[in-house]
C-alpha cells in the first residue's frame, strides 16, 4: 500500500523474460518502474553533491567513475561501490531471475554482481558517439536513467567496418527505468545518443520498447523535449587487480 510520500511505485517482473524487448536481437530487457521518484531524487542528490574532483568534464557532458577509473582495463581493488550506488539498485537487480534456470543477470559473471558504475550527465543537445563497450567488462550493461527521457540508438557496422550512421533500432529510456543489454547486442552492435534537444519520430513503429514504456501516451505527439538526463551504467569489470592494496592511495578518488 503506497504511503502518502510514495509518489510512484516499483514494478518488478517475476522474471526478465516478461520484459524482454522482443523487437531486438538477443538480448535486451526494459523495466519502466525500476526505482521510485523518491529513490530517483535521493540518487540525484548524491550525484550532485559528489566532490567536484569526481567529475570529469568532457566536451559536451560530464562523467563520474565509481569506485575508480580502470587502469589497463582492470579495476584497482581499493574501495567497494558506495552504499548509495548499491541500494536499492544492485540488490533489486540481483533479485530478478532471468528465467527458471538463471537466478539473475549477473549469475555467471566473474564477481556475481556489478563492481563498477559510470555516471553520465547529458544536458539537452548532448549525446555520446556510437561505440562498443569493449573487452574490460562482462557483456552485460544495466542502465538506470534519471531526470529525463531520451533515445539510445543501436547501430551496425557496414561491411567495410565503418559505422552505419543510420540506427537500426531506437530504445526510449524513461526516468527511473532500467535497460539491460547483453549478448549479441553487447558484442555486435554499437550504441550511441544523438546530440539533439528533441527526440522526434517516436511511435510504436520506430521505438523498439514502445509496448514496455510506462506512459507511451506521453509521447503520442511523436516528440519529446529533453531535460538534463543522468544515467548510471552498472557493469562487472572482469579483471580486479590487488595492486590497490599496496598502491591504493594513488588510485583513490575523493
Ligand atoms: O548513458 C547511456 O545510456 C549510455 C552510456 C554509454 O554508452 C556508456 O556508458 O558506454
Amino acid at each position: 500500500m503506497p504511503t502518502p510520500t510514495d509518489s510512484s511505485a516499483v514494478h518488478l517482473p517475476a522474471s526478465l523474460e516478461e520484459n524482454k524487448i522482443v523487437a531486438l536481437p538477443s538480448c535486451a530487457y526494459y523495466i519502466s518502474d525500476f526505482i521510485t521518484e523518491e529513490e530517483e531524487h535521493a540518487i540525484l542528490r548524491k550525484v550532485e553533491t559528489a566532490p567536484k574532483a569526481r567529475w570529469r568534464q568532457l566536451t559536451h557532458r560530464r562523467l563520474q567513475t565509481w569506485p575508480s577509473d580502470l587502469v589497463k582495463n582492470a579495476l584497482i581493488d581499493s574501495q567497494p561501490l558506495p552504499d548509495w550506488l548499491q541500494q536499492p539498485i544492485i540488490s533489486r537487480l540481483l533479485s530478478i531471475p532471468v528465467s527458471d534456470s538463471e537466478p539473475n543477470i549477473f549469475a555467471s559473471s566473474p564477481h556475481g554482481r556489478p563492481n563498477h558504475v559510470l555516471i553520465n550527465e547529458y544536458p539537452p543537445s548532448s549525446g555520446i558517439m556510437p561505440h562498443k563497450d569493449g573487452s574490460a567488462y562482462f557483456p552485460v550493461v544495466c542502465t538506470v536513467s534519471l531526470g529525463s527521457s531520451l533515445c539510445l540508438n543501436l547501430h551496425r557496422s557496414k561491411e567495410d567496418g565503418t559505422l552505419d550512421p543510420e540506427p537500426v533500432w531506437r530504445i526510449l529510456q524513461e526516468p527511473r527505468s532500467l535497460l539491460i543489454t547483453t549478448g549479441d547486442l553487447y558484442t555486435d552492435y554499437l550504441h550511441g545518443i544523438d546530440p539533439i534537444s528533441v527526440d522526434v519520430n517516436l511511435s510504436e513503429e520506430t521505438i523498439a520498447n514502445w509496448t514496455l514504456l510506462r506512459s507511451p501516451s506521453q509521447f503520442e505527439d511523436g516528440q519529446h523535449e529533453r531535460q538534463t538526463r543522468i544515467s548510471l551504467t552498472y557493469r562487472d569489470v572482469l579483471k580486479v587487480s590487488k595492486l590497490g592494496g599496496k598502491l591504493g592511495p594513488l588510485f583513490k578518488r575523493p
